[in-house]
């Protein structure tokens, strides 16, 4: 059992993410609840994960999904009661998991009672929580775009002044600047830490150091500052994990960001891997690299080993599913999403397992009316304006909309795969007869028990906390093998991205070495489709 009051103990674990609102719902109103989450806890205790990143609960509109929070100390009604999450959280520590809950501190909801308040007037007390310019109508401050589209500036006709959101009209960004506002931000995490939460994913964290006026909204010159700030008076326990979401982060940044001085956060969420195939805009591709991949891993783990630490992660609430994205999820759908597993788990870091992805859910095809997702709905609308065939768009809604990771879980073949008794809130993917946690935990062939096998075989080998990493054969197309070294034990993990067979033989110093895990029966020679191996050499520490 891991020490959670000790520094570090995340660096033997693995974390679960919730998306609340699709993962099972108790009361048949068709929205997953936290009474939900709690009756999946021992599916969740039996997976063997030590902590759960729960999208957020707290109250909200809704306009974004929860990530516009108009109460950040009461639970969005549809979700539960204060009473539930508490009894999630403790009922989540007798299993051995510790909750780590999604902060948004860089906006709130329009509705949120400060940004009530600071649209009475410009004196009044809360008007500088947030971020405001003077202005004409139709004369924003400047040309700056929000990340869902249209500008960034909002005009509010009473105050003859623009308020900034980075994110959707209803998600205004908080002024960090004002000392006060930062008081209540601390205050408030505090407030959770006390009623036992153990963990803090920050949202889009690197842009709360924002200067508009400069076009600055990542890594603003403060960020750090602030950071240090909130570290040393939200975080001040050092078993508390926090995940920064950092979009802007290289590995010079992450580094900071990690620093083991626990002077700020324990690891960050960086992208360069996700965003490689992507082109000048998320749902615009370039063609996927395999070498290009491998060595964007190579350097964060070599970069980091010994300095920082790395989240692993592959997808989440706002990626397409990982074995659509980088698997087969036809016809070699189970080995693809073992073979992802291995890949990311084997490596240096905290692995993220996003929901369902232990089952190898797959991305879904909808018709572009059926889509809920703000950034999906305003890019469907802007590219029919800018003269896109909805051909062209639905493309790329079905390969990039966060929508695909918000289908429902798929808990078994009866209606609606066992998410809700009512009508789900979005779309279940009609694939769930196959793919549903019910036949995975019936077949021991399964993804689930493929995840299960990995978890424990990193609990059980220092190396996978400890070891260095060398990438073998860079430049090959399809090949991805790396080892891991460590004092007394050897990791060599060998991936075939493709669906063709390759020749294969294993390196020095693994001829003989046992398979500890692997994705085909009989895993010898040549490497089938998709088929990944895990060698140990060396006798492994017990
Ligand atoms: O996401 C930040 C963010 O930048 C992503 O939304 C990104 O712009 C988009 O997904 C590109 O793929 C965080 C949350 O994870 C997201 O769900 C929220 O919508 C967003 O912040 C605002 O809170």
């Amino acid at each position: 059992m891991l020490d959670k009051t000790k520094y570090g103990w995340w660096k033997s674990a693995v974390f679960y993410q919730i998306y609340p609102k699709s993962f099972q719902d108790s009361d048949g109103d068709g929205i997953g609840d936290i009474p939900g989450i709690i009756g999946r806890l021992d599916y969740l205790a039996e997976l063997g994960v030590d902590g759960i990143w729960l999208s957020p609960v707290c109250a909200s509109p809704q306009a974004d999904n929860g990530y516009d929070i108009s109460d950040y100390r009461s639970i969005w009604p549809p979700f539960g009661t204060m009473e539930d999450m508490e009894g999630l959280i403790s009922e989540a520590k007798k299993r051995g998991i510790s909750i780590i809950m999604d902060m948004v501190l860089n906006h709130t909801s329009d509705e949120h009672r400060w940004f009530t308040e600071a649209l009475k007037s410009k004196d009044n007390p809360y008007h500088d929580y947030y971020v405001w310019r003077d202005g004409e109508p139709g004369t924003p401050p400047n040309d700056m775009r929000g990340c869902f589209g249209g500008s960034a500036w909002e005009y509010v006709p009473s105050l003859g002044q623009y308020y900034f959101h980075q994110f959707a009209v209803k998600q205004p960004d908080l002024n960090w600047d004002n000392p006060r506002l930062r008081r209540e931000l601390y205050d408030m995490i505090r407030f959770w830490v006390q009623k036992g939460v153990e963990g803090f994913r920050l949202d889009v964290i690197d842009s709360v150091a924002k200067e508009p006026d400069r076009k600055i909204t990542a890594r603003g010159p403060r960020l750090h500052e602030y950071i240090r700030e909130l570290s040393a008076n939200a975080f001040i326990e050092p078993g508390i994990v926090t995940v920064g979401e950092a979009w802007s982060a290289d590995t010079g940044e992450a580094i900071r960001w990690s620093s083991p001085d626990g002077s700020e956060l324990s690891m960050v969420f960086q992208f360069e891997h996700i965003c490689l195939d992507r082109g000048e805009e998320k749902w615009d591709s370039r063609p996927f690299s395999l070498p290009k991949l491998k060595r964007c891993f190579e350097r964060w783990q070599r970069e980091l080993h010994g300095k920082g630490w790395n989240s692993l992660f592959l997808d989440n609430h706002d990626l397409p599913r990982a074995v659509s994205h980088w698997g087969d999820d036809g016809k070699y759908r189970v080995e693809s999403a073992k073979l992802l597993a291995l890949m990311l788990h084997g490596m240096e870091g905290t692995p993220y397992i996003f929901q369902g992805e232990e089952i190898g859910m797959t991305n879904i095809r909808l018709g572009l009316e059926e889509y809920e997702d703000t950034e999906t709905l305003n890019m469907i609308a802007e590219r029919r304006e800018m003269g896109y065939s909805d051909a062209e768009i639905l493309e790329s809604v079905h390969r990039q909309s966060r929508d695909n990771a918000r289908t429902p879980m798929q808990w078994d073949d009866s209606e609606n795969a066992g998410f809700t008794t009512g009508t789900p809130w979005f779309a279940v993917n009609d694939n769930f007869r196959e793919i549903n946690v019910k036949s995975a935990l019936s077949d021991k062939n399964s993804v689930f028990y493929f995840y299960k096998r990995l978890i424990a075989l990193r609990k059980e080998h220092p190396v996978f906390r400890e070891g260095d990493f060398t990438l073998l054969e860079p430049e090959d197309e399809t090949l991805f093998a790396y080892i891991r070294a460590a004092r007394t034990e050897r990791l060599l993990i060998v991936c075939n991205f493709a669906s063709e067979a390759r020749r294969w033989r294993a390196p020095a110093g693994f001829e003989s070495a046992p398979v500890l895990l692997a994705n085909y029966p009989e895993p010898e020679g040549d490497l089938r489709p998709w088929e990944a191996r895990l060698y140990l050499a060396g006798e492994g520490e017990k």
